[in-house]
Formats: C-alpha cells, sequence, structure tokens
C-alpha cells in the first residue's frame, strides 16, 4: 500500500468530488462508509473498479494506512474510529480543507442555521449582474471541489455548513458571515455553544466579516479581521445595512443611503428582507458596485421550497416551506408572513424532530395562527408543547393535512407548511415533501 494513502470515509456527494479530485492528482485513496450498501456505490465501483472500499464499519485496519483522512460532512469526527486517528496525529479534514490548500480565486463564504442557500444564491446572482466569472456552491448543490475551474473565476460563493467547517482549517475568505445562529443539529452536537462554535471557524482568516447585528450570536471579535460590516432589521449604523422609514415607506438602506423600497422585493416577509440587506452586506464587503445589486433583488424571485408562493384560492395563499427543517426556520416563516397578511396562517407542521425543543414557536403560533395540523413521528411531542395555546389537527398524510387546510382557511388566511422537522419519516427528502404538498394543493377542486 502507498505511503500516500488518502481514505475518503463517506460515499455520498462529497465523497465522489474528492475522489475526483485526489484521482486526478494521482494520489492513492481508499474509501470508507459506516453504511453497508451507500448511496453512490455501484457507481463508485463503475468508476474506480480497483479502490479498495471497506463498507459497514470504519476499519481501524485501513484508517491506520492513511497519512490523511478526508471525512464527510455527515459523518462526526467524534466518532470513535475518526478520533483515534487525530489522537495518533493522522491528518483529518474535510472537503472544504482540500479546496482551501489550492484556490486562487476570492472566497465569499457564507454559513449560518437558516437562510444560507438563499443568501449563497443572492449573492452569487449579484457576482454573476455585476460581471464577475462566478462559482456557486458548497453545501448547497455542487460540491466544492467540483467547482474548481481553470481559469480560475472571478470569485466562488460557497454556502458552508458547521459540519464542513469543523474539519476546515485554512480557508481564507474575502468575505465571511455568519447570518444566524438558532438549534439544529442537537443530535450531533452536544451544546448549543458548540453548534455556535463550528460556525464561527468561517471567520478564521477571514478579511470581511458580516455578522447580523439582531444575532448576537453572529458577533465576531478578532483584531486580525480587516472590516466588519453588519445588517439589521432595525434603524442602520455606520458600517450597516438595515432599513429605514421615509415618509411612511420602508426602504433597504446602507447607514443613511436609501437604496430601495421594501415594497420592491419580489418575496414577502420580513425573514427575506434580512436575507437581502445581509446578501447587499456581503457584497459590499466584496466590492460589488450597489447598481447590480439592486437589480438583482428586484429580479430575485425566491428559491424552490423555501416560503415559496404556490397558489392563490378563493382568497387564501398557499407556501411551500418545506426547507424549514428546524425551529429557526419555521420561526423565521411565522414571524416572517404572519405580520405581512390580513387574516391568520395555517401552519402544516411536524416530521423528525432531531431532539429539538419546540418551545421558541409557540408564542409566535399563538400569535399569528388559526391552526396548526401535526404530520408525522413530532406530531404528538408539537401537540405537546403547544397544549391549548392554539387549534391542534392530527393528519396521516400530506393529501389530509391538505384537505384539513383547505376546510379551515378563510379568506384572507395563508396556508403554510413548514414543518421544523427533517422529513425522513414520510418522504424522501425536504424536496419531496415540498413537491408532494405542491402537486396536492395544486389538485385541489
Ligand atoms: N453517512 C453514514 N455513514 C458514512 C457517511 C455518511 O451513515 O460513513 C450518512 C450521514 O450521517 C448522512 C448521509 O450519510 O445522513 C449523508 O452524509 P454525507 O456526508 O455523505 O453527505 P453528502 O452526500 O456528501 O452531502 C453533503 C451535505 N450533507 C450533509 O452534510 C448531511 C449536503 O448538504 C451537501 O449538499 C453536499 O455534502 C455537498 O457539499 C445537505 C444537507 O442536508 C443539503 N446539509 C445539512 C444542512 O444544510 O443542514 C448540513
Amino acid at each position: 500500500m502507498s505511503q500516500d494513502l488518502h481514505v475518503i470515509v463517506g460515499l455520498g456527494a462529497t465523497a465522489m468530488s474528492c475522489a475526483r479530485y485526489l484521482t486526478q492528482q494521482q494520489i492513492p485513496i481508499a474509501v470508507a462508509d459506516t453504511r453497508a450498501n451507500p448511496p453512490n456505490l455501484a457507481h463508485f465501483q463503475q468508476i474506480y473498479p480497483n479502490i479498495e472500499t471497506v463498507l459497514g464499519r470504519l476499519d481501524n485496519g485501513l484508517l491506520d494506512k492513511a497519512v490523511k483522512l478526508i471525512v464527510s460532512p455527515g459523518i462526526s469526527i467524534q466518532e470513535p474510529a475518526i478520533a483515534r486517528q487525530i489522537s495518533r496525529g493522522t491528518s483529518v479534514v474535510g472537503d472544504i480543507e482540500l479546496f482551501a490548500e489550492v484556490v486562487k480565486a476570492p472566497v465569499i463564504a457564507i454559513t449560518g442555521t437558516n437562510a444560507k442557500s438563499t443568501v449563497t444564491t443572492l449573492v452569487g446572482e449579484m457576482a454573476k449582474m455585476a460581471g464577475l466569472r462566478t462559482q456557486v456552491g458548497g453545501n448547497l448543490g455542487v460540491p466544492a471541489l467540483d467547482l474548481l475551474t481553470t481559469p480560475d473565476p472571478d470569485v466562488y460563493v460557497l454556502e458552508l455548513s458547521s459540519f464542513q467547517l469543523e474539519t476546515t482549517y485554512s480557508l481564507a475568505p474575502k468575505v465571511a458571515t455568519i447570518l444566524n445562529v438558532t438549534p439544529d443539529h442537537m443530535d450531533r452536537y452536544g451544546t448549543l455553544q458548540d453548534y455556535r462554535l463550528a460556525k464561527h471557524r468561517v471567520y478564521s482568516h477571514c478579511q470581511v466579516a458580516v455578522c447580523n447585528r439582531d444575532d448576537p450570536a453572529t458577533e465576531v471579535d478578532d483584531q486580525q479581521i480587516e472590516r466588519k460590516l453588519h445588517f439589521t432589521l432595525k434603524r442602520p449604523g455606520p458600517d450597516e445595512f438595515g432599513l429605514l422609514n421615509k415618509n411612511g415607506e420602508f426602504y433597504l438602506a446602507f447607514e443613511d443611503q436609501l437604496l430601495m423600497p421594501v415594497r420592491e422585493l419580489p418575496v414577502l416577509g420580513r425573514h427575506y428582507q434580512a436575507n437581502a440587506l445581509a446578501a447587499l452586506a456581503i457584497g459590499y464587503g466584496f466590492g460589488l458596485p450597489m447598481e447590480p445589486m439592486i437589480e438583482t433583488l428586484i429580479e430575485f424571485k425566491g428559491l424552490e421550497h423555501r416560503c415559496q408562493l404556490v397558489c392563490e384560492r378563493k382568497n387564501v395563499s398557499w407556501y411551500n416551506d418545506s426547507k424549514g427543517t428546524n425551529v429557526g426556520a419555521t420561526l423565521a416563516a411565522i414571524d416572517g408572513l404572519g405580520p405581512e397578511i390580513t387574516g391568520k396562517l395555517i401552519l402544516i407542521a411536524g416530521g423528525v424532530g432531531k431532539n429539538a425543543d419546540f418551545a421558541p414557536l409557540v408564542p409566535a403560533i399563538a400569535k399569528y395562527a388559526r391552526t396548526v395540523i401535526l404530520i408525522g413521528e413530532a406530531a404528538p411531542i408539537l401537540a405537546d408543547v403547544l397544549n391549548d395555546r392554539v387549534d391542534i389537527c392530527f393528519a396521516n398524510s400530506m393529501d389530509e393535512a391538505v384537505s384539513i387546510a383547505d376546510n379551515v382557511a378563510e379568506p384572507g388566511d395563508s396556508v403554510l407548511l413548514s414543518p421544523a422537522c427533517a422529513s425522513f419519516d414520510m418522504f424522501n427528502n425536504f424536496e419531496h415533501r415540498g413537491k408532494v404538498f405542491t402537486e396536492v394543493v395544486q389538485g385541489l377542486k
């Protein structure tokens, strides 16, 4: 076995990108996955028939031979077999570290519990609108190593997860941001502080930091950082993007400069206004001119499954927020839409609860919801938490949930699918859940 053996842990999308990258560099690899039948197995074995692949467990014998482990984000580095390699002095990294070691073009790195895909996409669109050759990916869509191109682009815009950041050491982003921190992945992290610290790794070695003034957990205090910008839903101060009220109309603004009226944003909700302000701050921190950024905000219609308007019928609007897979995301959707509608919300929630504490949802639900329709494994837990604060119904399928919503909704109401849970008990993934919801809603008579 070669002296340079790199063992890739996992056989998902990240692992496939690592295998492509390392074999291109002629670096010898082997693969280990704890699953007996990981998703890309057949495809992998077809492309790399001679590469050692150990499945069903992480085999110390194989890992001991590695000079480097490249660990996929879905596997914790606290797994005993991986922790053992760290204590033996083996280098343990992730795909973003491999990317960071070779990337030449400047990087914009975006993390946060929620809205990171929307903001990453917005910033990517802004950079393209400004005429820059732009590569967008990471946790969102295309794995980072697959984005490396020759010649170099002008900018990489990366969405990064806390999992990816845990195994990243030398990334030096031109602009880095944490959009927000609310509990998620508590089945992987011991405490919220551990999760927050993983996210804060994004600021290491960055030139410009963009923080959320309304969420102190995103704040960084590091003398090495050259410039710090903020976004806020309040009145902006120096170096801040925020909201200004002029003659009764709200505007997105930088310091005291009005940029555009909020009503020109095609996507509804306070949380989306925060996304737009974050994207402006990130783009500005990178050096993009205001004009193409504002043009992008006027044109961008939002992402699928993120508070996406499915249809309006009988004066009721139906929103697909299937991407609301944690409490913070659903809270943002309820607080975002609630104040904007004339009626009440009918919320469809539930699924795989990931040990989450649902209590933070209660005040917003009590304020804005007429009825909550509960689905999936977490339904009884959510029912317990919501107690007598709102009307509750149970549904065994999405069909049933939509039909109940259709019956209870009154003119001016909005029906919001925002489950605050993962989808795997009833669906393949959140996209599947959103698609089923959309189809059922569109099929209503
Ligand atoms: N797994 C095992 N054993 C292994 C390896 C993985 O059981 O040995 C399981 C993991 O626990 C997980 C699943 O397999 O449930 C997938 O893990 P993975 O690391 O192979 O995932 P990839 O297919 O490489 O996809 C990852 C991101 N997924 C995760 O971090 C779980 C994708 O983000 C990302 O698009 C992709 O890399 C490319 O960068 C998805 C995601 O859900 C959208 N991210 C989480 C989030 O946004 O909240 C972090």
